[in-house]
């Protein structure tokens, strides 16, 4: 089932929910309606069990270009800037980092600023060699938003982090995955058909158990070693439950498929 409006399209099938931004000609910048529907999309993605993987995916040539920056020009003060964030970016980038499902996002251009930010809170992060990020906050005298601060330099570690948000290069491609930033990167006709295949993949993976390794996985940022293997013990007796494991342990024993 296709669901065009206007902006942003969702679609889904075989347990994938495909969120596409559709703004091609702002390379796909987001104005408040189009982060009202994300929210909309996400909170379904979340809540539904039918929907067992998101993918956020763009039309044109770019992924997004953050903010639409002629949307904020008009309302601009630092109070109405706070509130904005308050009310949606964080939200976003909160729902997706957060997601039970598996969340993908395929990047064929550029992922400028709250764009890249997007791309960072997914999962997996497959791109096309025309791929290109960049922290443009500091190049409109903004600090970096939606998470970047957080992710950055989890993923690639203290020195790019600052390097990428305090001089707001591009960053190509080929750097990103040199640096473990992209999962699968390849030309850009392959782009979709690597999206589809993990997607389908993650669809078809242990839904349950998923949600309880993204949540181990998160929080060992913040634990000690010891909160953390009492977590693993806890979110195990979770796993060891479900009708997941059940399933795929006697399909094991059984040298059959699950
Ligand atoms: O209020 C709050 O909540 C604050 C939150 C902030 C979160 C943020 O995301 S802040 C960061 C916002 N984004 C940017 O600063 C990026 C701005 N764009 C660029 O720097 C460049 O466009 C790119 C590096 C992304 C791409 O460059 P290039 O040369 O490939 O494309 P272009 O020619 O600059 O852009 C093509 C068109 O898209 C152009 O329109 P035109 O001239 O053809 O009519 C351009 O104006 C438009 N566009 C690109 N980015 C945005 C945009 N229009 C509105 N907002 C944008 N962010």
């Amino acid at each position: 089932m296709t669901q065009k409006e206007d902006e942003v399209w969702i679609r889904e099938e075989a347990g994938i929910q495909e969120i596409i931004l559709n703004r091609p000609s702002v390379l796909n910048a987001l104005n408040t309606s189009m982060i009202q529907r994300l929210l909309d999309a996400l909170e379904t993605a979340a809540k539904n069990p039918a929907i067992r993987c998101v993918v956020i995916a763009s039309n044109g040539k770019g992924f997004c270009a953050g903010q639409d920056l002629k949307e904020v020009s008009d309302a601009l003060s630092p109070g109405a800037v706070e509130e904005h964030m308050a009310q949606y970016y964080n939200p976003l980038i909160s729902q997706l980092y957060l997601c039970p499902k598996p969340t993908i996002a395929s990047i064929q251009g550029v992922a400028a600023g709250a764009g890249m930010s997007l791309a960072l809170a997914c999962d997996f992060r497959v791109a096309s060699t025309e791929a290109k990020f960049v922290q443009a906050f500091v190049n409109i005298g903004l600090v970096p938003d939606s998470g970047s601060t957080y992710f950055l330099p989890r993923m690639v570690g203290l020195a790019k982090a600052l390097e990428w948000t305090l001089l707001g290069d591009m960053i190509d491609a080929q750097q990103a995955w040199q640096l473990g930033l992209i999962t699968a990167l390849g030309a850009p006709s392959d782009l979709g058909p690597a999206t589809w295949g993990l997607a389908t993949r993650l669809a078809q993976a242990p839904s349950s158990t998923i949600a309880l390794i993204k949540q181990a996985i998160h929080q060992s940022g913040h634990n000690t070693w010891e909160q953390q293997l009492t977590l693993e013990q806890q979110l195990q007796k979770l796993a060891a439950g479900t009708t997941d494991h059940r399933q795929r342990l006697d399909a094991f024993l059984h040298k059959e498929r699950p």
